[in-house]
């Protein structure tokens, strides 16, 4: 990372652990990803699931795709990883013998859809079914505990992959919190969901992890202290290496993808 922020160095002055790779349902070692802008595929509708739709790719991040649905507005792109089960070749739908569907608000008459998909297809470069990898299967318990260190996608900025902790752990769920963060972007999620990755997982894949928010350190250490059973928590290091958040980079997305722009929240 050339950026001011370092896990290592993170770590050690919050006086906390990273969680284990083994422990979250994603790659060993993250899978390559050789897709392209403008490229079609088969993506399962986040807005109705049940609907398997044509997708274009508008843009490529890391092991990460932003995907937008033919026939959609541009208001409801969405991140998926290469090896996720919603996304699959063109092709796949018809040969299990199910149809593609319209969007959650396709935008003509649903009588316009057949020309439509035609249309939409023809001449298209499709992603070749080599690119696409098998999800990684469910780790068989959730191992997780309070205080452990990992990378998280910010759901209401799903492009971000920001630092986060465990906050709590409840049967299969884990509550993620991000460092330096109020609560308002923390959330409960199966310890085997695909939006959380292993401490140093953006810089293996590429993408840009974000710096925590300001604070980070203290209340880290504050909870990190918290939580200690054994050992008392080492005293703060006030080097100053972490960079505040302020600005949050955009990642590459080609127009016309103008909403991939954060929504500020
Ligand atoms: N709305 C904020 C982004 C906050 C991201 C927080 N992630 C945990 C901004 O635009 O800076």
């Amino acid at each position: 990372q050339s950026d001011g922020f370092h896990w290592d160095s993170y770590l050690e002055e919050t006086g906390s652990v990273s969680a284990p790779a083994e422990y979250f349902r994603q790659s060993k070692i993250p899978p390559t990803n050789n897709f392209e802008i403008g490229m079609k595929l088969e993506a399962r509708d986040p807005r109705n699931v049940t609907s398997t739709c044509i997708a274009t790719i508008i843009g490529v991040s890391g092991a990460r795709l932003c995907l937008r649905l033919d026939g959609s507005d541009d208001k409801n792109d969405f991140w998926r990883l290469i090896d996720s089960a919603d996304i699959q070749p063109v092709g796949t739908c018809e040969k299990q013998g199910d149809l593609l569907q319209p969007p959650l608000g396709y935008q003509m008459n649903t009588s316009s859809w057949p020309m439509f998909l035609l249309r939409t297809l023809d001449g298209a470069e499709m992603a070749p079914a080599r690119f696409f990898k098998e999800e990684p299967p469910k780790p068989p318990l959730n191992n997780f505990e309070v205080g452990m260190k990992l990378e998280a996608i910010d759901k209401k900025n799903p492009y971000m992959i920001c630092p986060a902790t465990i906050g709590g752990v409840r049967g299969d769920e884990v509550y993620i919190t991000f460092d330096g963060w109020s609560g308002a972007f923390d959330y409960w999620c199966k310890y085997y969901c695909r939006d959380i990755f292993p401490v140093g997982w953006c810089h293996l894949t590429g993408h840009v992890l974000q710096p925590p928010g300001i604070h980070a350190i203290q209340q880290s250490m504050r909870s990190a202290r918290k939580t200690a059973v054994a050992s008392p928590a080492p005293q703060p290091r006030r080097s100053g290496r972490i960079k505040p958040a302020g600005q949050t980079p955009v990642p590459k997305v080609e127009s016309p993808a103008k909403n991939v722009t954060p929504r500020s929240k």
